[in-house]
């Protein structure tokens, strides 16, 4: 590759920008390929080093936030996982103290908050939502995870894998989020709950979350195997 095009991708050239430009297409060279997955490495690391623990994701008014959320899966909401909340346990593993499973119930006893965010998708669309749960940290702290741990892992009912750095798990915004728009969260949006991350685009926001892990090795991300950032901030 040349100077030129490297500088290009550098100063965050598209892909497809950079195909136009040259009229070849380069996602085809293997040698563009590598230095891709190089550049998106390089760009977590940085991206992880600026990311401030402390940042707040905007927050917005009542009336900002939509009633009817856009639903997003590799399959239509008719195929969500419909999870029965009498045989509904969250399972936990790696560095917990207390790894008795929780069920529904239990999960809703815990203390919670409400947050306006917007959720940002890589698929190119936005919306802000009224969220409702528990903040993971309280969570964390309630089963006795070792924080000093790195990583918290995510497994869902559809397949789904998901993790984030503890610095953002412990994040004050960072909620399993029971109810949607004042409602226990509809099926297709993650019944018994989902992660809302509002600082992390919208695929580190794992729904039907079965199993929580903490562990210090990075865990890996459904999209991320499938060529997005880890990282991946808002
Ligand atoms: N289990 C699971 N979680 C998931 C996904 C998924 O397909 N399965 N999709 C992600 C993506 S890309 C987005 S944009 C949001 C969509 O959540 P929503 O249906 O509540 O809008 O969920 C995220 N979490
Ligand atoms: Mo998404």
């Amino acid at each position: 590759m040349t100077t030129e095009r490297r500088g290009l991708l550098q100063r965050g050239f598209s892909l497809g920008a950079l195909t136009m430009l040259t009229g070849c297409d380069v996602s085809d060279n293997d040698a563009v390929q590598s230095f891709l997955a190089r550049f998106s490495e390089w760009n977590d690391r940085v991206q992880a080093a600026l990311f401030s623990g402390q940042r707040l994701a905007p927050t917005f008014s009542e009336t900002q936030a939509v009633k009817n959320f856009r639903y997003n899966a590799w399959y239509g909401p008719d195929k969500a996982p419909n999870l029965d909340p009498a045989d509904y346990r969250l399972l936990l593993s790696g560095k917990i103290a207390d790894k008795k499973p929780w069920t529904v119930d239990e999960l809703h006893a815990l203390p919670q908050q409400t947050q306006i965010t917007r959720h940002i998708c890589v698929e190119g669309w936005s919306m802000i939502g009224k969220w409702t749960g528990t903040p993971l940290r309280t969570f964390l702290d309630r089963v006795g995870a070792d924080t000093t741990a790195r990583y918290v892992g995510f497994e869902c009912a559809d397949g789904y894998y998901e993790g984030i750095d503890m610095q953002t798990a412990l994040h004050p915004q960072t909620l399993m989020a029971f109810k949607l728009a004042d409602e226990i969260l509809p099926r297709q949006h993650g019944f018994p709950f989902k992660l809302r991350i509002p600082t992390k685009l919208g695929f580190k926001n794992p729904k039907f979350i079965t199993t929580m892990y903490v562990t210090n090795k990075q865990p890996r991300g459904y999209w991320t195997d499938r060529g997005y950032n880890w990282f991946s901030g808002s």
